[in-house]
């Protein structure tokens, strides 16, 4: 029997040029990995079973390539994906490298800096979206922030964001491009703090929006985790307001700095939630892993950080059926919050004023959460199911 957690191109599986092609360099240390040039990388993530690759604009041609080479690399890049029958699920742009951008790109106080990060966007979209059709294309203010707000205005930046947003989404619909705009949140680094620092703020930035309906959210486990938060919280809110455009899978240790460590490495109970959310939820995007190899790793480690990230994302996609099947599990899980609470009316109301409520004997009842808690536990820990 083939292996049931082999990934296949209907899971949708996809990984940034980025992320593979993370050469180990750290603040510390120089890279300790040969660069892989992109059509490889979608060779060898074809065979391990991806569907789809990401890009920023630069990681397939350089900042200051000439019109020849740019479209040498690209005219390669799309041969390797018909070659392999891969996708580009999403495209997004370097705005954070460059020293130009070290006081951030659309919120720099310059404002020929934020003329050029426009301009380099829409660079970015006529190639990502117009020649190679990706679907999403994302938003990441790494340096739309501060080390120190004795600089400049945290109230006129969030102003700079939107003009920035609503230029894009104005060139886009112009252009008659089909495609949606997903911002990613980042609490900090690489500045100290960021503008939009979490998915809520972001939700909440949108619907200042001029084309709210064009944009939504691309959040990153790790991202939130730095923050503190809940992941499968912040999803699931996305989720129900109808945003969740992309999403950025991988792992991080609580209070660490950005470490994109391989999915499910680190939280898996966190981990489990997640794809159970995504695969039970209706989400259709891709799934997109934003994480790299250990630096301890040669060529070859990189493949496999790759495929353990796809197969424990099936290894608990299969573990969300074995959830929905069990029923000593399903006893415990409190379906009745599915039920909704009334309705406002007048008359409504008058009735519900004078309901009688015990709420003693209400409140007697503990919810058995401890139980259910350690079944979870006993499934993922594969005694269980
Ligand atoms: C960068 C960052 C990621 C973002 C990428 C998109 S680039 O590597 O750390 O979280 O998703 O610009
Ligand atoms: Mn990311
Ligand atoms: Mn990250």
């Amino acid at each position: 029997m083939a292996d049931p957690f082999t990934p296949t191109k209907a899971d949708k599986f996809s990984f940034g040029l980025w992320t593979v092609g993370n050469r180990g360099a750290d603040p510390f240390g120089p890279v300790v990995r040969p660069r892989f040039e992109p059509p490889y990388i979608v060779e060898r993530l074809a065979k391990l079973g991806a569907w789809g690759v990401c890009l920023h604009d630069n990681d397939l041609w350089g900042i200051d390539d000439d019109e020849a080479t740019r479209e040498r690399k690209i005219k390669e890049f799309e041969k390797a994906l018909k070659d392999n029958g891969m996708v580009v699920s999403m495209g997004t742009t370097n705005l954070f490298s460059h020293p130009v951008f070290r006081d951030g790109a659309f919120t720099s106080p310059d404002p020929a800096v934020r003329r050029y990060a426009l301009q380099k966007v829409c660079a970015g979209i006529d190639i990502c979206v117009g020649r190679f059709k990706a679907p999403v294309y994302v938003m990441w203010g790494g340096r739309e922030g501060a080390e120190t707000d004795s600089g400049k205005s945290a109230v006129e930046a969030i102003k700079r964001y939107r003009e920035a947003l609503n230029y894009i989404t104005h060139y886009a619909k112009d252009r008659k491009y089909d495609v949606r705009f997903a911002i990613e949140a980042t609490p900090n680094e690489p500045r100290g703090d960021i503008y939009l620092s979490t998915t809520g703020s972001v939700l909440a930035f949108i619907e200042t929006l001029d084309h709210p309906e064009m944009v939504g959210v691309n959040p990153e486990v790790g991202h939130e985790m730095m923050a503190g938060l809940n992941f499968y919280h912040v999803v699931a809110q996305a989720i129900e307001a109808g945003k969740l455009f992309h999403i950025d899978l991988n792992n991080q240790k609580i209070g660490r700095f950005d470490q994109d460590l391989r999915f499910g490495s680190e939280d898996i109970k966190g981990a489990f939630f997640l794809v159970k959310l995504l695969e039970e939820s209706g989400y259709e995007g891709a799934r997109h892993f934003d994480a790299h190899a250990y630096r301890t790793e040669d060529p070859e480690g990189v493949w496999d950080f790759a495929a353990g990230c796809m197969r424990t994302y099936k290894i608990l996609a299969h573990k969300a059926k074995l959830f929905a099947k069990d029923k000593e599990i399903q006893a415990l899980y409190r379906k009745d919050l599915h039920e909704p609470s009334p309705k406002y009316s007048k008359e409504g109301h008058a009735k519900l004023a004078k309901e009688k409520f015990d709420i003693e004997k209400m409140a007697e009842k503990g919810y058995r959460y401890e139980k259910l808690d350690q079944l979870v536990m006993e499934l993922l820990l594969g005694v269980r199911g």
